[in-house]
């Protein structure tokens, strides 16, 4: 072993792992590179295939962490802390929680198949223990981030969690992420807020999935770090290299691995020692005393040496653990890797997804000693270590909590009704806003755990009453200037860490990233929250990726979408949404609701705040609009009867079995209601039916079929019956019901892009007037 004289680290802390641990440490590394390796092999070609399918899984990008990890959840981690693993170290997740005895050799065996442990670490499918689930690249690292700052709010919020020491969280992160945009959305942001406890572990094997990264790429990296608040721990050179460049011609050597293109240096890690003499020999010729500290080296002996970057040197990044761990900075670690490290596939550039042969495999079985049958051994054929590996594993901190790392959060009393405003003419963004201000100004555990939060359309979006009376949240205490200079304003904007609306700024990703955060803290803090974020309507095209993902995840949020479709006439087509409600239906894990009236919202809201703490519940969408509507008269008990939550009730029933139906949603509602009344009139007397949800409806559709709420209202109308269905959005979103009972359907909708113009004008153009819906009406 190199003698520990120096940190590889400049200012490191050294760690204090004594040779004991550290040769476990060591065995653990090689072990864990072992059973991800076998894991994708034995999902490859052992296990048995039926369907012609590649399973896939990525060796090398495991090979590239398993140092990495190894001292993360061997050593560095405590149980409190919190990991979002990339997504391609998947098998090394599982190989680490198998060896802790927290996931089975079943799971293992069925790896990318039905039930086994999941290609990419799942909260909600894995069995082991997943505390972010990653897929998408660059989302596992950001959500940490927001995570931290959730932590922050919620350390001011719970005086039982400022007593605890703060979690760290945790991403180990592929360098491809970095190339991710919201990865930099997630740095500014977490600068104003002023981040603390986050580790990002740059795995920086500068290789993607398509080839070599950009030389120097880390240059930028480490900038852009530190101009955000972080410190940057470069972890280039591992300890044999450091003992390598103090030798005579060491210098000369370590100037020509820093010159080195990142493209050669794989390639001469694939090719192996001789290729690295050929080479340094080549360059270094006149140099006799480089030449010589070569020329005394080993084919292996070159390979082990050139290889030896800091994120391989266990002792290396145990240092730099030890050095972030002496305070709460966020730090990035730039941990130099090599992609298959050790593995055949080292350094090629094809290995993203490149897998070992069978032949290949059985040599690296062979040279570990491991007999035929003994895979899955968690220590085989490491004979005497064996005992002591076990003893050192049961001892590690990480896998020793105090209490389950699995939290939950007790059941929070949701009011049995929330106030309806009481006003003649209302849209729904401001029955919202006026909702949430009575909400605030209630002494409710609801409006406490309520936290909310905006990309910058925090009164654009009608939640400025809100935070008026419950300010915002920031750590340090910020007065408001404009009131203390007595600049008259409507916002009333105290900044105390008593706050509770998250400010942020334009970047819809973090907005979704965030509420993802906010919507896991009963499992990440054992803390429920009701995390409400507004946006407008057609930019969550924007944050798409990252709301599927916290949908992923089962976070639990409301997402209030206001102003949305050419309702927003003079506005125009650039902040028109259109396919929206389609996402309100495809999107798994997301209720979605579009009411038209002030007391269907309360109702709605309601309901959704018991929604997203049931066991079986969910995220919830609400599609809003800035169009006054004068509010009906009707009572919610008469006319409801649990319609609005299912998705769907009669306003109007038909007045005959084959009077057909117009059937309406959201904003539209007085073109329906007018329409109606023209055909009423004429004696045609079809039923109005308002909906809210088309997603419920069409869910329940699908899995009762004949006994479903829609099934069960449209039984009013005889099959062949017309009907017509009208919202300001696409209209394949209604366009189904026809074929609940076979009726004949004219689909009214927007599927083209809007444009400026005033409400008539446009609902004209678009056909969701009424006239246009009288017309689709006796067409049908
Ligand atoms: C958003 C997104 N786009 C594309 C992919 C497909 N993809 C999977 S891995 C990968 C490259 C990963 O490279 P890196 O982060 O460097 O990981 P490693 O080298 O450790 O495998 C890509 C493009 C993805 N998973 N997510
Ligand atoms: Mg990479």
């Amino acid at each position: 072993m190199v003698p520990r004289d120096e940190p590889a680290i400049p200012e490191a802390i050294p760690h204090d792992v004594g040779d004991g641990a550290l040769r476990c440490l060591q065995d653990l590394e090689n072990r864990v590179r072992w059973l991800s390796s076998w894991t994708i092999h034995h999902a490859n070609h052992i296990r048995e295939h039926v369907d012609g399918l590649k399973v896939g899984g990525h060796q090398a990008s495991c090979a590239s962490a398993v140092t990495l990890m190894t001292a993360l959840y061997f050593h560095a981690l405590r149980p409190q802390d919190r990991v979002a693993v990339k997504p391609h170290a998947s098998p090394v997740f599982h190989a680490i929680q198998y060896l802790m005895g927290h996931q089975s050799r079943e799971n293992l065996e069925n790896f990318r198949a039905k039930g086994g442990a999941q290609s990419y670490p799942s909260r909600t499918k894995d069995a082991d223990d997943v505390d972010f689930s990653t897929g998408s690249v660059g989302l596992g690292p950001a959500m940490t981030a927001f995570s931290s700052i959730v932590q922050d709010y919620l350390r001011r919020h719970h005086d039982d969690l400022r007593r605890e020491e703060p979690r760290r969280m945790i991403a180990v992160v592929g360098d491809a992420e970095m190339d991710e945009g919201n990865m930099y959305e997630a740095l500014w942001e977490g600068w104003k807020h002023d981040l603390r406890n986050c580790w990002w572990i740059i795995d920086y094997n500068r290789q993607s999935l398509d080839g070599v990264v950009t030389d120097h790429l880390f240059r930028l990296i480490d900038r852009l770090f530190r101009t955000t608040g972080w410190r940057v721990l470069n972890l280039k050179y591992g300890k044999r290299m450091m003992a390598a460049f103090k030798r005579p011609g060491g210098k000369a050597l370590k100037k020509w691995i820093n010159d080195c293109p990142n493209d050669l240096y794989s390639a001469l890690t694939f090719q192996g020692g001789a290729a690295w003499r050929e080479h340094l020999m080549g360059d270094l010729a006149d140099d006799s005393a480089a030449a010589a500290l070569i020329g005394e080296c080993t084919d292996d002996d070159l390979q082990a040496l050139m290889t030896n970057l800091g994120g391989h040197c266990l002792e290396t990044v145990l240092d730099a653990f030890a050095t972030a761990a002496k305070d709460d900075r966020p730090t990035c670690f730039i941990a130099y890797t090599v992609k298959g490290w050790g593995l055949p596939l080292q350094g090629h550039k094809d290995n993203h997804a490149g897998i070992m042969t069978p032949d290949q495999m059985a040599g690296y079985q062979a040279g570990l000693g491991i007999a035929d049958g003994d895979e899955w051994e968690p220590f085989a054929g490491m004979k005497e270590r064996a005992e002591a590996l076990r003893a050192f594993v049961d001892a590690v901190p990480f896998n020793r909590p105090p209490e389950s790392r699995q939290m939950s959060a007790a059941h929070i009393d949701i009011p049995d009704t929330l106030p309806v405003p009481d006003q003649d003419t209302l849209s729904t963004q401001e029955a919202f806003g006026r909702i949430m201000y009575d909400l605030a100004g209630s002494r409710t555990d609801l409006a406490d755990r309520i936290v909310t939060t905006s990309p910058d359309v925090t009164q654009s979006t009608n939640l400025g009453g809100w935070v008026n009376r419950r300010g915002i949240f920031a750590r340090d205490e910020k007065a408001d200037v404009f009131r203390a200079e007595q600049v008259p304003s409507a916002q009333k904007w105290e900044f105390t860490d008593a706050g509770q609306h998250l400010e942020l700024g334009i970047a819809e990703n973090n907005l979704f990233i965030l509420l993802g955060a906010l919507g896991l803290s009963h499992h990440h803090f054992g803390k429920r929250l009701f995390p409400v974020g507004t946006l407008y309507d057609p930019f969550i095209a924007r944050g798409l990726d990252s709301l599927n993902y916290a949908c992923y995840q089962d976070a639990r949020f409301m997402v209030v979408a206001t102003p949305s479709g050419i309702t927003l006439a003079p506005e125009g087509g650039a902040h028109q949404s259109v396919s929206t409600p389609l996402i309100g239906i495809g999107q798994p894990g997301l209720a979605s609701f579009e009411p038209a009236y002030a007391d269907e919202l309360a109702a709605i809201m309601r309901w959704g705040f018991d929604y997203m703490q049931a066991d079986d519940g969910g995220a919830v969408y609400l599609r809003l609009s800035t169009r006054p509507l004068t509010q009906p008269d009707w009572t919610m008990e008469e006319k409801f009867n649990g319609g609005v939550i299912a998705g769907a009730y009669w306003r109007t029933r038909p007045a005959a079995a084959d009077a057909g139906g117009i059937v309406y949603m959201g904003a539209v509602a007085p073109e329906a209601e007018a329409a109606h009344a023209t055909l009423a009139g004429s004696g045609e007397a079809p039923g109005l039916l308002a909906v809210t949800s088309p997603d419920r409806l069409f869910e329940d559709w699908r899995t009762r079929g004949p006994d479903s709420h829609i099934a069960s209202l449209l039984d009013a109308l005889t099959p062949g019956a017309p009907l017509v269905t009208v919202l300001d959005g696409h209209p394949a979103t209604l366009s189904w019901m026809a074929g609940v009972h076979g009726h004949r359907n004219r689909p009214l909708g927007v599927d083209r892009f809007g444009q400026c113009g005033d409400l008539p004008s446009l609902y004209e153009e678009y056909g969701l007037d009424a006239d246009s819906i009288c017309a689709a009406f006796r067409e049908a």
